[in-house]
């Protein structure tokens, strides 16, 4: 019932993405987060990937959830859909994209479970560290203002401690989520080894989502048990998001939002000196 009444008014508040130009992506998505373009992993890799495969697209941040009740979601030639990796499935037929050439469906393989490990999994201790553990740090990434802040949390966290539960991980106890989380993390790392991307010396489809969680560890969670271990033991996986953020990024600085507390990584393309600092 209420998602008919919601597809109806979404109808009528989206007919102007109709008009767009033909084969012109419009990417809805939440606003910029500090220290990165968006504080989730599915945003960021959908933005990862439009860039990856060289999609003409405008990024829409007034309508921000789609057809499926998440973000983010597109409007392509007047049809509206959700879900990142469906979205990429389809965008990827429309636009006779194939970034996963040179590879054996063994290594694809190896890529599609360490993205379901992280994005289905690892995600849930995340975002419960997020809403549920910790949720002081949150609003620091995300947050415009106090009473925003407030709604958002106590609906997020209501939302993640129902949903976490559904999925299971959210009947553990925190120390449990986290080991469980840490192994995905340390899993990933040990598939990328000494690689540069996750397969191999050049890049496939999944390291637009592998990027997305990664990158959301280590600047979308502060003071966090995960963006503390990619910091200070899977140097890989940091050093991976670095690398990937200045291929695919060169633009970063402007891509997120300025506070003062912004944490200052140097430019783009300097992947040296950003080491350092980091
Ligand atoms: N499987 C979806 C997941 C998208 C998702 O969970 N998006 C979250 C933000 S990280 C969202 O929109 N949450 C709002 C809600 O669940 O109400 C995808 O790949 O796009």
């Amino acid at each position: 019932m209420w998602s008919s009444i919601r597809n109806i008014l979404n109808k009528r508040k989206w007919a102007k993405w109709e008009t767009a130009p033909k084969d012109l992506v419009i990417f809805h998505t939440f606003g910029k987060a500090a220290n990165i373009p968006s504080a989730s992993p599915f945003v960021l890799k959908l933005q990862t990937y439009l860039r990856m495969a060289q999609i003409p697209h405008k990024t829409d941040s007034k309508h921000q959830i789609g057809p499926k009740g998440k973000a983010p979601w597109i409007s392509l030639n007047g049809e509206h859909m959700g879900d990142s990796e469906l979205i990429i499935n389809h965008l990827n037929e429309h636009f006779k994209v194939n970034l996963n050439k040179g590879f054996t469906p063994a290594q694809l393989g190896v890529a599609t479970c360490a993205r379901v490990a992280l994005e289905e999994h690892c995600l849930w201790g995340i975002a419960m560290e997020r809403f549920i553990f910790n949720p002081t740090q949150f609003p620091k990434v995300v947050g415009v203002g106090p009473l925003y802040d407030k709604i958002l949390m106590t609906v997020g966290g209501h939302f993640v401690s129902k949903r976490s539960k559904g999925q299971g991980i959210g009947l553990h106890s925190q120390q449990e989520i986290e080991h469980l989380c840490i192994k995905d993390l340390r899993a990933v790392s040990d598939i990328i080894g000494k690689n540069d991307f996750l397969l191999g010396s050049g890049p496939c489809q999944d390291d637009c989502a592998i990027f997305g969680i990664l990158a959301v560890t280590l600047w979308g969670q502060p003071n966090s048990p995960y963006e503390k271990l990619l910091r200070d033991d899977l140097h890989n996986l940091r050093d991976y998001c670095i690398r990937m953020r200045d291929i695919y990024f060169p633009d970063w600085e402007k891509c997120i939002r300025p506070t003062s507390s912004s944490i200052s990584r140097g430019g783009a393309n300097n992947t040296n000196k950003i080491k350092a600092k980091l």
